[in-house]
This record gives structure tokens, sequence and C-alpha cells, in this order.
């Protein structure tokens, strides 16, 4: 053998720089189902399904193609149950000259792997990741000397960078860079939603069904009526779906939320994304080409495009700025532990109870679920950055260290101290009411602040914005909320606050 080559997990594309310029002849591609990744955090019951038979179909293509691979399918009974561990195997066995990966999405398993070198007695080449449009050094660049970082502008650059709804002349389309102030329409059910794109699971994945709930049953979620792509092909399947269906509405009802539908007008492409399936600059391009041949409005493109190529790059540039340092930030100095009910969904609170429902069954939940729903609450209560961010590390079928973290601890909990974001998202139950229509099935009182049926959001709210005056006072886009909270009557402060420490010290009955 020449050389050993590593695909992880989420490393599936053909493309891969890993796989560049190898000899399929000679060099072995190794890929490894093992029980150190599938157990880091308690994954969902359907990301399990997704990644190995994601993985199993894409060893399957690289075979039809003449490579080499040797698989490791998980067995709790396996001697190898670390990606060290398997290579280590293989590399005393067949004395490859080298061992070629692409560098890892993680800080945990990077670390691990930059240390290979040491013990696997050949030199490890670690090969950068091509499949973002930003590389880290440039991120680094472009964020050197500046005291905080905004999204919006890191967005203008990659818009210049890829051509991406930009004229000949080198200006955004329709005159705007950012079309956010038309995204905010309530959803009152009409157009009605499309139903997601449906694969029913094939020999492979229901063999891994059958696995993941033989050797991982007490894991979060469920693995009925899986549906997700878990192929190259149906992936794209997946994005033509979106594209014909979702997308003209994507724009207006991006912020929306309803008690009824789980996946309203979102792509869920995010697996497909972060495990190689689709390729982001590929699936930016086909929705631009949308815009252009009139089948979507600019606000939905320019929307949709921004997630891609604006968030999720501005959050991989920040995590590889940031770590390792970075997961353990706690700015606001929480302390509290995560409540039993996001594993139960068993709350009285209507949304919360609807979004951590939704995440138990599909491995998914819309962004201003993530954002405005749990994230919020969890940010109101006070709730250990480490304990929130390894939920959202847990639950998601997307979820990876490199996207789920700046998310969650820069994001939601502003644990960083507002690197992140200019001010934190912090809502009261107006906010979940003006977006959603879950407040008329709830058990509290939106309309209340204080009472036994005042909805915890309320006074949790008040209680975050009071106790944070220190850190948010001088914030000018805080500033309206310190008069209007200055502004009411001492004795309201008072049973609010009172309130807000009664829920705090009794989350586990809400
Ligand atoms: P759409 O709404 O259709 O958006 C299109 C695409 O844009 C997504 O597929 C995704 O690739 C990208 N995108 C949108 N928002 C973001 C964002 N804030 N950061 C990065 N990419 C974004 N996304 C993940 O991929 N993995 C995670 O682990 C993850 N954790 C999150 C945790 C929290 C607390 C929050 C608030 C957001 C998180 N997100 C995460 C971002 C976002 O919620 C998901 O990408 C999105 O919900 C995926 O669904 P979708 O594909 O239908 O997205
Ligand atoms: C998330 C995950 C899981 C559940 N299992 C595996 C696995 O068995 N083998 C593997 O190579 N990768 C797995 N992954 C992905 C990794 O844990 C890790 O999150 C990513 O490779 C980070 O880039």
């Amino acid at each position: 053998m020449a050389n050993l080559i590593l695909i992880l997990g989420d490393q599936l594309s053909h493309q891969l720089s890993a796989l560049e310029g190898a000899d399929k002849d000679n060099d072995r591609v190794v890929m490894a189902e093992v029980h150190d990744e599938a157990s880091y955090t308690n994954h969902h019951k359907k990301k399990l399904i997704y990644i190995f038979s994601v993985m199993r179909h894409f060893a399957r293509e690289l075979e039809q193609q003449g490579w080499h691979v040797h698989y490791q399918r998980y067995h709790p009974d396996n001697p190898e149950q670390s990606l060290e561990a398997v290579v280590s195997k293989l590399a005393a066995e067949h004395r490859p000259e080298k061992l070629i990966t692409t560098e890892c999405g993680e800080w945990r398993l990077h670390s691990q792997i930059s240390q290979w070198h040491e013990h696997l007695g050949i030199p490890v080449e670690i090969r950068p990741d091509t499949r973002f449009v930003c590389r880290k050094q440039e991120f680094a660049d472009w964020a050197k000397g500046r005291k905080q970082l905004r999204m919006e502008f890191f967005y203008r650059e990659m818009r210049k960078k890829t051509g991406l709804l930009m004229t000949p002349e080198g200006k955004p389309e329709g005159g705007q860079w950012n079309f956010d102030s038309d995204n905010r329409k309530k959803w009152s059910g009409k157009p009605p939603a499309p139903a997601p794109f449906r694969v029913e699971p094939d020999s492979v994945t229901r063999e891994v069904i059958q696995l993941v709930e033989e050797y991982f049953p007490d894991h979060f979620g469920t693995s009925e009526d899986f549906h997700f792509s878990v192929t190259a092909d149906q992936a794209q399947a997946a994005l033509e779906h979106f594209i014909d269906f979702a997308l003209p509405c994507f724009g207006d009802y991006q912020d929306a939320l309803s008690d009824h539908e789980d996946w309203l007008f979102h792509s869920i492409l995010s697996p497909y994304l972060n495990t190689g399936l689709l390729d982001p600059t590929d699936v930016c391009q086909a929705v631009a080409q949308a815009w252009y041949s009139g089948r979507a409005p600019l606000n939905a493109a320019e929307g949709f495009i921004r997630q891609i190529i604006g968030w999720r790059e501005f959050v991989r540039g920040i995590y590889w700025l940031l770590m390792p340092g970075y997961a353990k930030e706690n700015r606001l100095n929480n302390q509290r532990s995560l409540p039993w009910f996001y594993w139960t969904g068993e709350t009285k609170m209507r949304c919360m109870h609807k979004a951590i429902d939704a995440t138990a069954r599909n491995a998914y939940a819309h962004h201003i679920q993530r954002l405005m729903v749990t994230g919020n609450f969890a940010l109101l209560a006070g709730i250990h950055p480490e304990d929130i961010c390894d939920w959202y590390l847990a639950v998601y079928i997307d979820a990876f260290d490199w996207v789920e973290l700046p998310n969650t601890l820069g994001m939601v909990m502003h644990a960083d101290g507002g690197y992140l974001g200019s001010k934190p998202y912090a809502a009261s139950g107006k906010y979940i009411q003006r977006m959603s229509d879950h407040c008329q099935n709830c058990h509290y009182r939106v309309q209340d602040a204080t009472g036994e049926k005042a909805c915890p959001f309320n006074a949790l709210y008040w209680h975050f914005i009071d106790r944070h005056r220190d850190d948010f006072a001088n914030n000018p886009r805080m500033a309206m909320m310190y008069r209007n909270w200055d502004k009411q009557p001492d004795e309201r402060r008072r049973a609010i606050l009172s309130r807000g420490e009664w829920l705090l010290a009794n989350l586990e009955q809400l």
C-alpha cells in the first residue's frame, strides 16, 4: 500500500482534498464507525442513523469507482473503538508511506489527529478543507484588528468574492445587500407549507436503523420515520425540491414559528451541506439561478444565500479563530443546569414543548425555534453555556461543533461578551406571540408578566434585563429596553422580579 487516506463521517465529498491526486490502485481509503465518535455526546438516534448510512453509501460509491476501501462497521465488540486505533492497526499491518486526511471540522478530534504522527510511526499529511468559501487564514486576516466582528460586513466580502447576486458592475442585485426587513412575516397557514422531501430507507439504512436501536437504545429521540437523503444524488433532489416548492416563500416566512408545521419553508439542507453531500457554492448558485430565471423573489434568494455564505462561513471562521478557549467562555456567569424538560418536552410552555417535541421526532428544528424559543429560554434562565451547548450538539442531525458552538455560545447565550453578536437575542413572550400561533394554545397567558399563569418568558426577560444591567446598560442597542424597564412603577418592577425569582427557582416545574 502506498498511502492510507482517512475520510471522516462528515467528509463525504468525492472532491475531498484528501482524495486529490490519490492512486486508486495502490492507496487505501479508510472509513470507520467507532464508539468514540458515536458516544462523545448523546447523539440523536436519527443523527447516528444518518451518519452511518451516509458513510456506508459513500464507501460503496468509492468502491464502485474502483477505490480500495477499508470500512469498519460499528459493533460494540470491535477491538478498535477510536479512529486512532483503526488507523494505527492498518498502519502497523500495511506500512503505508503516510496517512493523508482532510482537516477535521472540530477541535476535539483535530487536536488528536494533529498528534497522530507521534504515535503512528508514519507521517500524517493534513490537507485544508476546501469545501468552504472562506479559508481559515482568510477569515483570520479579515478579523485582524477588529474589536467586534459583524456578519454583515463579512457577508458583503463573500458576495464580492463569489459574485453571487452581484451585477456585472460589482453592485448587489436589487441595489441592496440585505432584504432582511422584508423577511419577518407571521405565517397564518397560507400559502400552505410544502411537505419536506422524503427518501424511504433502503436496505442499507434499514440495517443501520436496527443497529442504532440495538446498540444505542437510550440515545435521545426516535428512529421512527427516518426519511433523510443518504446519497449526494438524493441530496441534490432535496435541493431541487426546496427550490421548486419552498424557496419562493423562504424569505417572507424565514422568521415565522408555527404550532402546526415543523419545517415551514426551510430548506432542510444543513445535514447534507455539513457532511459533504452538497457543496455550499453549488447550492447558492442554484438558488441565485432560480431568482435570475424568475422562479423565486430576490428577498428569498438573498436571504437564503446570506445564511450560507454569510452566517455559515462566519461562524466557522469564529470557531477556528477562537478555539479552544471559546468553548469555555461564560461572560454572563451563568450557573444553572439545563432543565430536564429539554430532554422530554414535558413543559406547559407551548412553544418550548413544540420545539422540543419536533426536535425529538425529527432531529430538526428550524432556526427561529433554536434561536428564539429553546435558545432564548436558556439565555433568560441563565443556563450554563456548557450544558446548553452540549444539548444542541446532541439533538440535531446537522450538529457539528464548528457550527453548533458559535451559534449557541455566541449567538444565543452571548457568552463571548458580544464578539459574535452586538446584542443578545433576548425576547419576552410578546415576540413569540407576534411571530407564531403558539400562545393561543398555551397554558400560560402571554399578556401577563405576573401571576401563576403568566408566560414565564415575560418575567424571565425583565429579570434578565435587570440582573445584567452592568453588562448591557451602555449598549446603545439595549438602551430602549432599560428606559422601558426604568419607567415601570417600583411596585410592578418588584412584582415582576419576584415572579422571575420564583421561576428561576422552579424551572423544572414550568
Ligand atoms: P435554512 O433555514 O433553510 O437555511 C439554509 C442554510 O443556511 C442552512 O442549511 C445552513 O447551512 C445555513 N444556516 C442558516 N443559519 C445558519 C447559522 N446561524 N449558522 C450556520 N449556518 C446557517 N446549523 C447547523 O448547520 N448545525 C448546527 O449544529 C447548528 N446549531 C445551531 C444552534 C443554535 C442555537 C442556533 C440558533 C442555530 C444553529 N444552527 C446550526 C443554524 C441553523 O439553525 C441551522 O443551520 C438551520 O436551522 C438548518 O436548517 P435548514 O437547512 O432548514 O436551514
Ligand atoms: C458525528 C459522527 C459520528 C456519530 N460517528 C462517526 C464515526 O463513527 N466515524 C467518523 O469518522 N465520524 C463520525 N462522526 C463525525 C465525527 O465525530 C466528527 O464530528 C467530525 O468528523 C468532525 O469534523
